[in-house]
C-alpha cells in the first residue's frame, strides 16, 4: 500500500527545488527551480511506467492506459495538483497533491491493478500566480480560458511576460489554446491538498471532504499622486499616494469583517514609488484579494472599494485598477464526495465535510469535469510560510483515501 518513506523522499526532494533555501520554498513557474522540479516529477512518472507529456501551458502529465479503449470509460480520470509555490512558502502546498499522484501510480503498479479508465496524473503550473499575478493558469488553460493576449499582458516583477518566459523555457506559448480539453473529455478530477487551516488538526480528524471552494476576485490598484520633497512640501499641499492607499487598505479589511460569513479581504503586495524616506510617495500599486462563499458579497465589496478609488480623482489623484482573477464559488461533485466518504469509512479514518477558504485548481476543473478534493491536516493550521507541515502518516492516509476513491470512480 502507500509507502510513507517514498512520499517523504518525494516531499523532501521537491523542497530542495527552491530559490530561497533555508527560508521556505520559493518555486516560481518557468524558473530553474521549476525545471528541476518538473524533471524530478517526469523521472518519477517514467519510473512508474507512465507516458509523460506536457500540454501547451507546460503542465506535466503522466498517462496510464486503462482497459477500455472505447465509450465513456475511455476518457481519463485525472489526479494531481500544482507544483509552483508562493514566495517563502511551504513544502506541501500543491506538492502534496502531486506526490499523491506519483504514489498512487506506483501503488496501482504494485497491486497489479488495471483500471478501466485511463488515469492521467497531473502537475499544474502557476496555480499561485506568484510570478505573473493571477494564478490557476494550468487549470484555466485546460478550460480554454487563457489567451496569447493574456500571456503577453501577464508580466513579472522584472518586466518579463509569461509569453516570453514560456518561450525561453522551451514552450510554444503561441499555441496556448491547444491546452484546452473539451467539456466531457475528463471523467473526473480528484485533488489531494493540505487544509492550510487549523480545523482538522484542532478536531483531531484525519480527512477533510471539501464541499465547496470560495470564490476569488483579485485586483491590482494603482494610485497616482505627486512625488514631492518630504521636507519642504507643506502637509496641506501634498498628494501623498501612500496615505490614500493606507485608507483604502483599512477599508478592504473593514468591509470583509463587516460582511462576515467567512468573507476575507487581503492586501498582500504593495509597491511604493519612488520609495525613498525623503520623498512623498507619488505612486502606489497594491493588490486586493477578496473571497467569499457568495458571489454577490465578493462583488459588493469590490464595488465599494472601486467607489473609494474613483473618489480619489475628485481630490486631484489619478487612479487605475484592473481585475487579475475572478473565479466563482464552486460546489464539488456529490457522487465523488460520497465515494471519498465510503473510502474513508472503509479505511477506518475519521472525516468531516468542510469548505475551502483557499483557491485550488479544482475550482476551475469543476467547470469541465466532476471534481472533488481531499484535505489532510496542516500542523498549527499554518501555510504559505516555511512552517507549513503535514505529518507523513497523515499524508499517507489522504493518499489511501484518494486511491480508494479512484477505484470507486473507475467502477462507476
Ligand atoms: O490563493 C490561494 O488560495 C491558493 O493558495 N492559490
Ligand atoms: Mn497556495
Ligand atoms: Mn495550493
Amino acid at each position: 500500500m502507500v509507502n510513507v518513506e517514498r512520499i517523504k523522499k518525494d516531499i523532501e526532494t521537491m523542497a530542495e527545488f527552491t530559490s530561497t533555501p533555508g527560508e521556505g520554498v520559493t518555486r516560481l513557474s518557468f524558473s530553474d527551480d521549476d525545471r528541476k522540479a518538473r524533471e524530478y516529477i517526469k523521472e518519477e512518472m517514467n519510473k512508474a511506467g507512465l507516458k509523460v507529456y506536457e500540454d501547451a501551458a507546460g503542465t506535466v502529465f503522466g498517462r496510464r492506459e486503462g482497459s477500455k479503449k472505447r465509450g465513456k470509460k475511455a476518457i481519463p480520470i485525472m489526479i494531481g495538483s500544482h507544483f509552483d509555490s508562493v514566495p517563502h512558502g511551504g513544502a506541501f502546498d500543491g506538492t502534496a497533491g502531486v506526490v499523491a499522484a506519483l504514489e498512487i501510480a506506483r501503488v496501482l503498479n504494485e497491486e497489479g491493478i488495471v483500471t478501466e479508465h485511463p488515469v492521467e496524473f497531473v502537475a499544474f503550473i502557476e496555480e499561485e500566480g506568484s510570478r505573473f499575478g493571477s494564478g490557476l493558469y494550468g487549470s484555466r488553460a485546460i478550460k480554454g480560458d487563457v489567451s496569447v493576449e493574456q500571456l503577453k499582458a501577464a508580466v513579472d516583477d522584472k518586466g518579463i511576460s509569461m509569453y516570453e518566459a514560456m518561450k525561453s523555457f522551451g514552450l510554444d506559448s503561441a499555441k496556448i489554446g491547444e491546452a484546452k480539453r473539451e467539456q466531457g473529455s475528463i471523467a473526473a478530477f480528484i485533488e489531494l491538498h493540505i487544509e492550510q487551516g487549523p480545523i482538522l488538526e484542532h478536531e483531531g480528524i484525519d480527512i477533510g471532504i471539501v464541499d465547496s471552494i470560495v470564490g476569488i476576485s483579485e485586483y491590482e490598484v494603482e494610485i497616482i499622486g505627486s512625488p514631492d520633497h518630504a521636507g519642504t512640501t507643506p502637509m496641506d499641499l501634498r498628494h501623498d499616494a501612500l496615505v490614500e492607499a493606507a485608507d483604502l487598505i483599512i477599508y478592504v479589511n473593514e468591509l470583509a469583517k463587516t460582511a462576515g460569513e467567512g468573507t476575507v479581504g487581503t492586501v498582500g503586495k504593495i509597491r511604493v514609488e519612488p520609495g525613498a524616506a525623503n520623498v512623498v510617495p507619488g505612486r502606489v500599486t497594491f493588490t486586493v484579494d477578496i473571497r467569499s462563499g457568495e458571489q454577490e458579497t465578493m462583488d459588493e465589496i469590490w464595488n465599494k472599494i472601486r467607489e473609494g478609488i474613483e473618489a480619489l480623482k475628485e481630490k486631484g489623484f489619478d487612479a487605475n485598477y484592473s481585475n487579475r482573477l475572478y473565479v466563482l464559488p464552486v460546489k464539488l461533485d456529490e457522487d465523488i464526495k460520497k465515494f471519498i466518504e465510503d473510502g474513508t469509512q472503509k479505511l477506518g479514518y475519521s472525516y468531516k465535510r468542510m469548505a475551502s477558504g483557499a483557491g485550488h485548481d479544482a475550482m476551475v476543473m469543476a467547470s469541465i469535469a466532476p471534481t472533488a478534493m481531499v484535505f489532510v491536516p496542516s500542523k498549527n493550521g499554518k501555510s504559505h510560510c516555511p512552517e507549513e507541515w503535514t505529518d507523513y502518516e497523515d499524508l499517507a492516509k489522504g493518499i489511501e483515501v484518494v486511491f480508494e476513491t479512484l477505484l470507486s470512480v473507475d467502477k462507476k
